[in-house]
């Protein structure tokens, strides 16, 4: 089955091939997708270009998602190569590494604050006004990738839990904003996965232990879990789905107390 069959889709967010937006572009291209991918800086394009050849991508173009003039000239070269746009991917979040460890209150800033917000938020709406004369009317889904830090504490995650929130309800504002131009918008909350935003979280590899433990699944997901709830979501097959959240993390949300074998 090929349910993405010849649709046109930007991601933004690749990394490297640990990255969920890979995994993504993977699941994407193998029902059929046409994939553009955008790359942050000079710094990662190599790596960018390594992913995209395994799945036949048609550019690699520039952009940094926290300068308007970047966004509007990857969205013009998307227009001069395709003309119109499928689908998009943000799969995108940064906050400063300072504010990713300690007591919320006491390592909390007004300036990490405002980066976190630019770029893990901002962006998804600024994608969303830019692509959106080259989506209307055409069944276009836009999709971003949030956690389960957006909706309850957990050690460490701080502003990146507030903007996730954030990140959350813009999803929902742009659903209802851009549904009569029959473009849907979407948000999957990943569970944890050890790539490049992973890497260098104090105690990382506890918390993907911690996860498996609880899950009902009893283990963590893949980025190819996510691509295939990444492709069914931008398909027409989920032409009934806007403004929602799902939860691809082996189910460990659902649960509030698991075995009881480990206390008193
Ligand atoms: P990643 O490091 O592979 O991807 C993050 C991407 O953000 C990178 O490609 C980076 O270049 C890009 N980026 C950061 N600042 C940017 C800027 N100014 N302009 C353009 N691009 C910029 O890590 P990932 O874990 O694949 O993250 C992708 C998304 O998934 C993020 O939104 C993250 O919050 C979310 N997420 C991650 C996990 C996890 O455990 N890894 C779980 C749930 C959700
Ligand atoms: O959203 C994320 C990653 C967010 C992230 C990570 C970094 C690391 C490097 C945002 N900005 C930065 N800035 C850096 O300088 N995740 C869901 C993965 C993640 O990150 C955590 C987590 C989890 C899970 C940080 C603390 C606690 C848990």
């Amino acid at each position: 089955m090929s349910f993405l069959k010849d649709k046109r889709i930007l991601i933004v967010g690749v990394a490297n091939k640990f990255s969920i937006a890979a995994g993504i572009a993977e699941s994407m291209h193998s029902q059929g997708a046409n994939i553009i991918l955008s790359y942050q800086s000079d710094r990662l394009k190599k790596k960018v270009e390594q992913v995209g050849r395994n799945i036949n991508c048609e550019a690699y173009i520039e952009c940094d998602v926290s300068n308007d003039e970047s966004i509007a000239n990857l969205i013009n070269e998307v227009d001069s190569k395709w003309g119109y746009l499928d689908g998009l991917v943000h799969a995108v979040g940064f906050a400063p590494a300072n504010e990713l460890e300690g007591d919320f209150t006491e390592v909390a800033t007004r300036e990490g604050f405002k980066i976190a917000h630019d770029i893990s938020v901002f962006s998804f709406t600024a994608l969303a006004k830019a692509s959106r004369k080259l989506m209307k009317d055409r069944n276009a889904a836009l999709l971003t990738l949030s956690y389960l830090g957006a909706v309850r504490t957990l050690p460490n995650y701080n502003v990146m839990g507030v903007a996730k929130a954030g990140l959350e309800s813009t999803t929902r504002y742009l659903a209802n904003s851009l549904g009569k131009e029959n473009i849907r918008v979407n948000a999957i909350s990943a569970g944890p996965v050890k790539t490049l935003a992973a890497s260098g979280i104090k105690s990382f590899r506890k918390m993907l232990s911690y996860n498996a433990s609880r899950a009902p699944l009893m283990r963590n997901i893949t980025t190819e879990e996510v691509g295939n709830a990444a492709a069914f979501l931008c398909s027409d097959l989920a032409s009934g789905i806007t403004g929602e959240i799902l939860y691809v993390d082996a189910g460990f949300n659902i649960t509030a107390m698991g075995d009881l074998s480990e206390v008193d």
